[in-house]
């Protein structure tokens, strides 16, 4: 809340600075004063503005890749001056960038479901690639939650590569997560269902609905995922949620949290318990912890069962080899989330005000000793709670998902509290901090609902502390009411200092998504082209495309009675050639390179009653391909203001009537 002791405040330090200050210095000091004043602004709000204003030129330390939630997309967001830097089009069309209108189709169309083309996805989880557990830059993952997908983003160019339709679920959360130097993509699935979406009535859920997850085989080289060396390992029937790969100390192994280990099958209208009370029967869930060295060895060696054409790991192989082990988690478990040494896994159940930090040694004790406490419904083993368990750290209602600082610090977000707290790990971190071990030291309020948590490189081996940000669900009465459809309130929190000092500094309204989660990588770890490398370049193979059209060779080519061929260049401020003449019916092939060598040359090309829409930047090609089905006078035109004669840059496309 504001007061006039903020004001106050406000004057007693421009006061206090203009008199140590040159004439020059006071006037400006007074003018802060004023418009400070003017505004109503506090002292802390002027710090703050210090922090995150960002003045033209000056550029962002670090860079969020944000999910986009049901928009499908990804969003880039520098930090800290919290301004959209761009959306990547993934699973969703996006006109600006071209992506769906001619280009971009056929990796769109990779991800369509049993032939059925889905165009949107529901981004939940963004994985940036990883070397020795470190984020490298390179890549990005994401998945979509609602039809089981999985992108790749190449962040040469910042563009979807490739989707990979999962064969054998629906729905997928526990992802998208890497190994720590992206052997795998790792793609925990959601709410079970049979195989390769089977009809089984809900009465049968117990047999024949599954749980699982996904190991995609990386391919840095390629920078594609490599379906034919990916395999997946059967689970039981539970919801399988947010997972996460052990690193260093606990390379080699994965963690799911799971809910619905009580196989509720719903069913209000029937007088049955809803979901919600019936996923949330028992005081515990299982943390599922998997060593997949061992799964991919068993994978290689060939004890897989076909499904849909997908190698399975079968549960009854699982549990034989013994890659599953099972652990109680309490309350409603949603985030599962490994220390930066790799030594613990925090765990935070959405009904219990506490976190749950697990220790790996103890679970690789429990696991060697077979200190069990039985085995769950399926005949997987159960270690022993008390075994495994390191500390339960009070930290509010409603814990969610769990960051790290350099300095010792874990951060976990409170969705019912409204607020990030910050405690101490325990162990080896306690010198990097002051307060004792596993301890509540403080909580900062956001606004409001928070889901997931960011903190700067904050789940590597190394977190930077610094920043965290917390992706709040719900803006209510931060911004101006866009109408009922509210933004989401991204808040960017100042956690350099330690102890209870860990003020919000700048709201972000988002209001192009629902962001779940979110990953904040160092700025100079990125390398990105501003120019495509060579002229005549295939941003969907990262090659010369040797049919690129070249200055010189812009022709349109009748290839035979229903075929054209069309070879374009595009520079400022011209489209060669200017005139495309086909007849009704042709298949029309279009290519077209943007010859440019300028940073931020990009032109635009659409071609109206056609749905062609293209985003050529300087050195790109494309080529797109429809069949002029409709005679007519259309001009082309570029889309981009690229230059004084902009709107010259124009062509007509004339499509003769047959007889
Ligand atoms: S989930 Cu959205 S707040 Cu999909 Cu990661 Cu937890
Ligand atoms: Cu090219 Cu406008």
């Amino acid at each position: 809340m504001r007061t006039r002791t903020g004001f106050r405040s406000v004057l007693a330090a421009g006061v206090l600075l203009a008199g140590t200050a040159s004439p020059a210095g006071a006037q400006s000091m007074r003018d802060v004063q004023q418009a400070a004043e003017a505004r109503g602004l506090t002292t802390a709000d002027l710090l703050a503005a210090a922090k995150t204003f960002t003045p033209t030129g000056m550029k962002d330390e670090y860079i969020i890749f944000s999910s986009g939630g049901h928009s499908g997309q990804v969003f880039v967001i520098g930090v800290p001056s919290m301004r959209l830097l761009r959306t990547i089009a993934v699973f969703t069309p996006e006109p600006w960038q071209g992506w769906g209108y001619g280009v971009g189709e056929e990796i769109l169309a990779d991800g369509d479901v049993n032939g059925q083309p889905n165009r949107w996805g529901d981004t939940h989880h963004p994985a940036l690639s990883e070397t020795n557990g470190d984020y490298d830059g390179q890549f990005l993952f994401i998945n979509d939650k609602a039809n089981a997908r999985v992108a790749v983003i190449d962040l040469r160019d910042f563009e979807t590569k490739q989707i990979v339709k999962n064969p054998l679920i629906i729905n997928d959360h526990g992802g998208t997560f890497v190994t720590p130097n992206t052997e795998y993509v790792i793609e925990g699935a959601q709410y079970s269902t049979p195989w390769a979406q089977e009809y089984a009535p809900i009465h049968e859920y117990r047999e024949k609905y599954k749980g699982s997850v996904t190991m995609w085989k990386f391919d840095r080289e390629k920078g594609r995922i490599d379906e034919s060396q990916s395999f997946a390992i059967e689970l039981p029937p539970y919801w399988q949620d947010l997972s996460d790969a052990g690193k260093l100390v606990s390379d080699g192994y994965m963690f799911l949290n799971s809910i619905n280990t009580e196989l509720a099958t719903g069913g209000i209208e029937n007088k049955k318990p809803p979901f919600e009370a019936g996923v949330s029967m028992n005081a515990t869930d299982y943390l599922h912890i998997i060593d997949w060295h061992k799964a991919e060895k068993v994978y290689k060696a060939g004890k897989t069962m076909e499904v849909n054409g997908f190698p399975v790991i079968p549960l009854n192989v699982v549990i034989e080899e013994g890659l599953l082990y099972l652990t109680p988690e309490p309350r409603s478990p949603h985030g599962v989330d490994v220390t930066p040494k790799g030594d613990f896994l925090v765990v935070a159940g959405k009904l219990d005000p506490h976190v749950t930090v697990y220790s790996f040694a103890k679970i690789k004790d429990a696991i060697a000793n077979q200190t069990f406490s039985g085995k769950d419904d399926f005949g997987v083993p159960v270690l022993d709670f008390d075994s495994v368990v390191e500390a339960q750290v009070e930290v509010g209602l409603g814990p969610l998902h769990t960051q790290f600082g350099p300095d010792g610090y874990a951060y976990t977000s409170l969705f019912l509290d409204s607020a990030v707290a910050r405690w101490t790990l325990g162990g080896p971190y306690a010198s990097g901090h002051s307060e004792p071990d596993w301890t509540l030291v403080h909580k900062t309020p956001v606004h409001y609902n928070v889901g997931h948590i960011g903190a700067a490189e904050g789940d590597t081996v190394s977190p930077d502390g610094k920043y965290l940000v917390s992706y709040n669900k719900w803006s209510v009465d931060r911004f101006f009411p866009t109408g009922p459809l509210l933004p989401q309130n991204f808040q960017l929190i100042d956690i350099s200092k330690q102890g209870s000092e860990m003020p919000v500094i700048y709201d972000m309204p988002i209001g192009v998504g629902e962001p779940h989660y979110a990953q904040i990588i160092k700025a100079d770890k990125l390398d990105p082209w501003t120019v495509y490398p060579e002229i005549g370049w295939d941003p969907q193979t990262q090659a010369v495309d040797p049919w690129a059209p070249r200055p010189k060779m812009e022709r349109v080519e009748r290839k035979d009675d229903h075929t054209v061929e069309v070879y374009m260049t595009a520079v400022r401020s011209h489209f060669t050639p200017e005139h495309v003449v086909v007849k009704e019916g042709d298949k029309v092939i279009w290519r077209i390179t943007n010859i440019e060598r300028a940073v931020d040359a990009t032109h635009g090309f659409c071609v109206p009653q056609f749905d062609i829409n293209l985003s050529l930047e300087p050195g790109e090609t494309a080529t797109f391909e429809f069949i002029a089905d409709e005679p007519g006078t259309y001009p082309y035109y570029c889309t981009e203001f690229c230059s004084a004669l902009h709107l010259e840059m124009m062509g007509y496309f004339l499509v003769e009537p047959r007889e």
